[in-house]
């Protein structure tokens, strides 16, 4: 092991994040000397694919880190909150997927193509943003930079994969069975998920909005490094399988024209602009679902404010959301030369 070549443990790799992670690490030929799976003692002594072969589970435990460079943590809160410090007092840096450490101070929240350099500040754990979070702000950060937004206002239609792999199976079963005229019984949401929308993610919170909402408001401010930018956010479970869409709209201080925007978009990493409304061509989640891009389309002025655009967003939210986010956090670590937990 080393910093170039890091012995990297991938924790919660039975999981729809894991697995995709896995899968990311492989195809993007992660210079690891080693990848290690772990889940909970549910999972050991199973098997993950992994570069066309297959590593066995190991349970997570408390000494699981000696050795380790990197852990690649998608294992929810409690095991980020409990296990991702024991990795990082032994020298193990951690790029966790989940809330836990999100908002904390002394965690760097980061998007490659948005805030890189917040990672010269990391302490060795390293946050992974929500994933509704995450493709906005890379669309939004490069018209950020040229036109400075004052206001964002975010509606959006999450696919249920940003739930886990229960509830892929749940909007599978749902829709045969009442496509077969049959009852169902909703197990993973409260209500009926198949031919259906659901204005909740997450839990609701005392200020009438959810987690999930908050979590957009707070973390965008904090990857943009901006507290003074207003977001409001409204989320929304879709019968989709994989991939989030956002309808967004932005008041800038700057006016940006569409046609600004067009050009500010196709010149920034990691975004592909998909709006051609006279050929009916615009990002839907079938075509993101499996692609690395945040595709953006429906590109409008608001015409009913001063300085306003209107977009359409999408990208698949267990890919960039999530899994190749935060491979590309350890490609970043590596090529800043910051792969270690300073002392
Ligand atoms: P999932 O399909 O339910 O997988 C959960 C994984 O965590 C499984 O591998 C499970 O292992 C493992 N796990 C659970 N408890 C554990 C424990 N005590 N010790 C070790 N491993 C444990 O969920 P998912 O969709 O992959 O999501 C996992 C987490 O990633 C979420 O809870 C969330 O925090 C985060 N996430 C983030 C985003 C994002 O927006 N960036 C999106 C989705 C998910 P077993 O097989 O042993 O049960
Ligand atoms: O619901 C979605 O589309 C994204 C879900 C993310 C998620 C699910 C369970 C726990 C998170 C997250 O990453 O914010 C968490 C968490 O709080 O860790």
């Amino acid at each position: 092991m080393s910093a170039k070549n890091p012995k990297v443990a991938v924790v919660g790799a039975t999981g729809a994040v894991g697995r995709e992670m896995l899968e990311v690490l492989a195809q993007r030929q992660f210079p690891a000397s080693e990848v290690v799976a772990f889940a909970s003692s549910r999972s050991a002594g199973g098997t993950v694919e992994y570069a066309g072969g297959e590593l066995t589970v190991r349970e997570l435990k408390e000494d699981s880190f000696a050795g380790f460079d990197l852990a690649l943590f998608s294992a929810g809160g409690a095991t980020s909150e409990k296990f991702a410090p024991l990795a990082a007092k032994v020298g193990c840096v951690v790029v966790d997927n989940s809330s836990a450490w999100r908002m904390d101070p002394k965690c760097p929240l980061v998007v490659p193509e948005v805030n890189p350099r917040d990672l010269e500040w990391h302490k060795g754990i390293i946050a992974n943003p929500n994933c509704s979070t995450i493709q906005m702000v890379v669309a939004l950060k490069p018209l950020h930079d040229e036109a400075k937004i004052k206001r964002i206002v975010v509606s959006t239609y999450q696919a249920v994969s940003g739930t886990g792999q229960k509830a892929i199976v749940e909007l599978e079963t749902q829709t045969a069975r009442l496509m077969n005229g049959q009852e169902v019984i909703p197990q993973v949401y409260p209500y009926q998920i198949a031919f259906n929308c659901l204005p909740q993610i997450d839990v609701f919170l005392d200020n009438g909005y959810t987690k999930e909402e908050m979590k957009m408001v707070n973390e965008t401010k904090k990857i943009l490094g901006d507290d003074t930018i207003r977001v409001t956010a409204t989320t929304v479970r879709v019968p989709v399988f994989f991939s989030h869409s956002e309808s967004v709209n932005i008041e800038t201080e700057q006016k940006l024209t569409v046609e600004d925007v067009r050009r500010i978009l196709s010149q920034s990493p990691g975004i592909v602009v998909a709006d051609y409304p006279e050929k009916k061509i615009y990002p839907m989640p079938i075509d993101a679902a499996g692609q690395d891009d945040v595709f953006v389309g429906r590109i409008r002025e608001d015409e009913s404010i001063d300085n306003g655009i209107n977009l359409w967003i999408v990208a698949d939210n267990i890919r960039k959301g999530a899994a190749l986010n935060a491979v590309q956090i350890g490609e970043e670590l590596i090529r800043r030369n910051l792969l270690r937990v300073p002392k």
